[in-house]
Order: structure tokens, then sequence, then C-alpha cells
């Protein structure tokens, strides 16, 4: 069996080299293959997975909860070998690879699939299909059902009500979001950035059937046709929309990091989700947590004022 296991480590963001977890020679049989036999017989397939990940704070606490088991690891590994045939490896290997960056401390997995009884009418050693796959590669896949999208609004510029209302009209005309519900708006005082004016704010809950970079494209676009102009960070703007959440999608994607890095400590966003949904919860660093719970921490909740008057909802 190969110990040279992947394509050696990698850095995060910050330039730290990552961790791994490194599993091998996990044996399954399956009835991948191009030919008829092959999907007859069955033959066993071998595989070989490293988990590029920061195992720090598992160490740490010596808590299993804090990394990924490497016995369900195999588990995993092991039933999509034996689960629906597929005709290549390489289709095998992509949804290994897939599986293994569910946990959310995976930041890339490394993944070889083997067939050493593979019908090759010579005399051979071995045959691999190795892959790399990173975590944003999640923010490309359209979900297999309707995953449930979070949206913050904020406006600072213009005429905000009237912006508000043209940005939940285009939301509810991209394909494939659905606008479920709108929230009240409420007016805050700015949080961070240069002196500027008061914000209206609120929050749209959705359903979509986009990948997560396509939504956020969709509201990138929205905030462009209202005059966006990304100048100064947490500078006045016209039109923001965040994606707050996407499902239980965690990324730590510069250009989307899921969940919003800072909703948790925002009651601009957290106090308009609340009023849309009594129950909503938040993936947070430690877990989910309840919104309502962390809007009574957030620091900037004693500015918000509620506005009924600005509707959005039924505008069309
Ligand atoms: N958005 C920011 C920075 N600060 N403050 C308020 N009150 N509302 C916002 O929407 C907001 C902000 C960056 O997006
Ligand atoms: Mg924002
Ligand atoms: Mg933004």
């Amino acid at each position: 069996m190969s110990t040279g296991l992947g394509f050696g480590p990698i850095t995060q963001g910050s330039g730290r080299l990552l961790d791994q977890i490194r599993l091998s020679g996990v044996t399954a049989r399956g009835t991948h293959g191009v030919f008829d036999f092959e999907r007859r017989q069955g033959q066993d397939f071998v595989v070989d997975v490293v988990l590029h990940t920061d195992i720090s704070a598992a160490a740490a606490s010596d808590d299993l909860t804090r990394t990924t088991h490497y016995g369900e690891l195999a588990g995993t590994v092991a039933d999509i070998v034996r689960g629906d045939p597929v005709d290549l490896i390489e289709t095998l290997a992509e949804r290994i690879a897939w599986a293994c960056l569910e946990p959310p401390g995976v930041f890339a997995v490394d993944v070889a699939v083997h067939k050493p009884q593979a019908p090759i009418e010579e005399t051979f050693g071995d045959v691999v299909v190795a892959v790399r796959r990173e975590r944003t590669i999640l923010l490309e896949r359209a979900p297999a059902a309707p995953v449930p999208v979070v949206l913050a609004l904020g406006t600072n510029l213009g005429d905000r009500l009237m912006i508000l209302r043209g940005a939940v009209r285009d939301l509810r005309a991209v394909e494939g979001l659905e606008v479920d519900v709108v929230s009240p708006v409420i007016q805050t005082d700015p949080v961070g950035g240069p002196d500027q004016p008061d914000y209206l704010n609120a929050v749209v809950l959705a359903t979509s059937t986009l990948s997560a970079n396509d939504v956020l494209a969709a509201c990138n676009r929205i905030e462009g046709e209202f005059g966006r102009e990304r100048t100064v960070r947490w500078g006045p703007r016209t039109l923001d929309i965040d994606v707050i959440s996407y499902g239980e999608l965690r990324s730590y994607d510069e250009k989307l990091t899921l969940p919003h890095p800072r909703a948790h400590e925002r009651a601009f966003v957290l106090a308009p989700w609340l009023a849309a949904d009594e129950n909503a919860t938040l993936l947070t660093a430690s877990g989910p947590e309840k919104v309502a719970t962390l809007l009574e921490q957030a620091p900037d909740r004693i500015s918000l004022r509620q506005r009924p008057e600005l509707t959005l909802e039924h505008w069309a």
C-alpha cells in the first residue's frame, strides 16, 4: 500500500500549514466500471483519503466532537464504494471528495481511488485516480433540494424605502430564488465605518435552487442596479444585500464566508430576522444559536427604531 498519500500539505488563508488526517487502504466491493461483467461481478476498490484540517482545538481539549471521527469517515467512504454504480473511478473519487468536505473543519481533501483488479490486458501494479478538492467548490454546487437562504438588506443613501422595495421586487424576480418572508423595516445607527447617515435594514427569507455563488451573484447584480459603489469599506451605500446563511453550509472563502462572519453580533441583521422568524437559528463558531439569544447580546440593539409604517411586504 502506498504511503505517499495526497499531494502534500496545503496552507489556510492565513498562510499557516494545515494538519492532516490520513486514512488509507479502505477496501470495499463495488460494481463500478464500463464493462457489463464489472457491473455483474463487482470487484474491490481501495481508497485513500487525506483531510486537510486544523486539529489543534481537538488536541487541546482531547475532544472527539471537535475533529472528524476516522471510523465514521471510513464508513462513509466504504458506503459510497458499495453504493450506486458509476462507469468511472473519476466519478467515484469526486463523490467521495464531496462527502469528505461535509464536516465543517475540513478545508480540502485528497482522495485516491485504486482499482487493483481493473480490466487491463497487460501486467500492471495498480491504477489510481487521485483528486484534490477544496471547500470552495461547495459554493459552486446547485443543491439537490431547495435550500433556505437568509439575506440582509441595508441602505443609507438615496430614497431608502424605495430602494428596499425595489430590491425586494428584484429578488422576487430572480429565477431559482423564492422569496418566502420579508421582515419589517428597522432604522439603525451606522455600525462601524466613517460618519454616515442612518440605515434602513430588513431581512428576506428565501428558498433557492441556485448555488451559493449564484445567490451572491444575484445579490451583487441587484446592488449594482441601485448604483452601489464599493469604495470605502463599511462606507455609506445605496444598497447592500448580504448572504447571511445558505442552509447549513460553512464556507471560509474570502468572497463569500458562510454564515456571514459578523451576523451573530449585529442587531441590524438579527432583529429583522427574528421578526421574520421567531424560531430562527444561526450557525456560529460554537454551533447553532437562537437568533433571539444573540440579539439580546448584540451591542447595537439599543439603536434600533421600529418603522412599522415602512412596509415592504406585498409591494410589487
Ligand atoms: N452595514 C454595514 C456596516 N454598518 N450599520 C447599520 N446600522 N446597518 C447596516 O446595514 C450596516 C451598518 C456593512 O455592510
Ligand atoms: Mg453588509
Ligand atoms: Mg455586502
